[in-house]
């Protein structure tokens, strides 16, 4: 027998008794899994990585992880380097949407499966990741535009909004603001009369708010922020400017987090469209299906809902997030 054919049937060997007797001394190796993540800009995002790596743990599976500080270019080295470690899957979720191809091309070539997680990327070609899971921004956009429209639905006049708008060339600024100006430019009395990023952060979210404040003061009637974060940033430029969140301005956010929970009890935030960042169980699943040799579907999305201000306090106690 050549030494191939011993090894092969000296592994199914292994591989049946690691069946028969899982935890043996037979068991198998661990699936090496890369992660890179974008950063920790939001609550949303630390709730991610903290589900990701409870999911790894449970799953059993060795998990690489690695923070690029919301740069493209830190992501780029990570999955570099986890190609260079041979890990068995690399997964990521992409800061920007484009840009990533490259990288992309060499997973392929090594042969390592890309799962993307959370942000899509825009390449025409899809055979350079297995699939997307997470969740369908340009409806969560439309989501919050519908409850804009039937808020205002009675009331006269102009409805002049702002919009703090995610990372620049992200998949969720690009799909929320798409998503919402679909539904709103059905009446043109709904006029966003400014838009600019606050990169998903508290801080920045405050700080473009303020300018929003400045530039066009009790004009503005409603804040569009493509998440919870800014929004709440955004709250505290309002109270300083002596207005009332909630009521002067109305406020529509996304990610339904505890802080948004806690911003609609307090009365400050008027709604929030959820998006789940409790991606890390699917995850793992779709590793160990993949590693099992099982096909997996191109597109995963996850179910989500809307939360105004007046159930803020009966939901909240049941928020993991
Ligand atoms: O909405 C935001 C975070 O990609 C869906 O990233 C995610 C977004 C989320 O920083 O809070």
């Amino acid at each position: 027998m050549n030494i191939r054919r011993r090894t092969a049937l000296a592994a199914a060997a292994a591989l049946t008794l690691a069946a028969a007797w899982p935890g043996a001394a037979f068991a198998q190796k661990k699936i090496v899994l890369g992660f890179s993540q974008i950063g920790a800009e939001s609550e949303w995002r630390t709730a991610n990585t903290e589900s990701v790596k409870a999911a790894a743990k449970d799953a059993g599976i060795e998990l690489k992880f690695a923070d690029a500080q919301q740069k493209q270019e830190n992501q780029i080295k990570a999955i570099r380097s986890f190609i260079a470690q041979k890990v068995d899957v690399i997964a990521f979720s992409p800061v920007v949407e484009s840009g990533f191809e490259t990288v992309l091309r060499e997973a392929k070539a090594a042969k390592i499966p890309v799962i993307l997680t959370d942000r899509a990327v825009n390449t025409k070609d899809d055979s350079l990741y297995v699939t997307f899971m997470g969740s369908d921004f340009l409806e969560e956009g439309r989501k919050a535009g519908h409850w804009l429209v039937d808020k205002m639905k009675d009331q006269k006049g102009e409805v002049n909004i702002v919009e703090l708008q995610g990372t620049v060339g992200s998949a969720p600024a690009i799909d929320r603001k798409k998503g919402f100006e679909e539904v709103i430019k059905a009446d043109p009395r709904f006029k966003v009369i400014r838009s600019q990023t606050g990169d998903f952060t508290r801080a920045k979210g405050k700080e473009v708010m303020e300018a929003f404040l400045k530039a066009e003061g009790k004009k503005i009637n409603v804040l569009y922020a493509h998440n919870d974060d800014m929004a709440i940033g955004a709250i505290q430029a309002i109270e300083e400017a002596g207005l009332k969140p909630g009521k002067d301005i109305i406020i529509v956010s996304i990610d339904a987090v505890k802080g948004a929970f806690e911003a609609m009890i307090a009365g400050k935030l008027n709604v929030t469209v959820e998006c789940s960042p409790l991606l890390g169980p699917q995850l793992m699943q779709a590793v160990k299906d993949l590693m099992a040799g099982k096909s997996l579907p191109k597109r995963i999305v996850t179910e989500e809902s809307i939360f105004p201000m007046e159930v803020a306090a009966k939901e909240f106690p049941k928020r993991k997030y």
